[in-house]
């Protein structure tokens, strides 16, 4: 008995150690909405509350964000605000209206337009799909982080957005 209990107690030590490395992430997620209630909406421009549609990515619960446009600026956005400084991706679920149709997805820093300063993700095809970035954005102490949907240009085109995390 004695002897069971020693390997009891080294198991214990064993997978204790094991979640104490896994419970120190050096990634948070600073931001994530699935758009499954109105007020997941908060913060948005451009965005109203029948823009919630009952359409999902997988995983993504029962709605998601539909957004429509047709006009070279961006069609909904979302600013975020006391951001600490670090390097951020982005990650989401996307879908075109009509397989035909494109859509950019950019986050940004806050009222800057290097080409340098942005994360741009084009959204193709009408079938859900994930999207990551390939890179990090820096973000310096005191910026800002905005997400633009651009979608549509002189012809009208819509995009569901689901999923949606930002993290550093
Ligand atoms: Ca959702």
């Amino acid at each position: 008995m004695k002897k069971i209990g020693i390997i009891f107690l080294l198991l214990i030590v064993v997978l204790s150690n094991g979640c104490q490395n896994s419970s120190a992430p050096d990634e948070f997620v600073i931001y994530f909405n699935s758009f499954e209630s109105d007020s997941d909406i908060t913060g948005w421009s451009g965005v109203t509350k029948e823009s919630m549609e009952k359409t999902a990515c997988p995983n993504g619960g029962n709605s998601s964000l539909h957004i429509s446009g047709g006009c070279i600026q961006p069609a909904a956005s979302l600013e975020l605000s006391n951001i600490s400084e670090g390097n951020y991706k982005i990650s989401f679920w996307a879908k075109m209206g009509q397989s035909s149709q494109s859509a950019l997805i950019v986050l940004a820093i806050s009222e800057h337009s290097s080409e340098s300063d942005k994360l741009a993700i084009p959204v193709t095809g009408n079938n859900w799909k994930y999207y990551e970035s390939d890179n990090r954005l820096r973000v310096a102490p005191n910026q800002k982080l905005q997400l633009d949907i651009f979608v549509g240009g002189i012809i009208y085109a819509d995009i569901f957005l689901d999923n949606i995390v930002i993290e550093k």
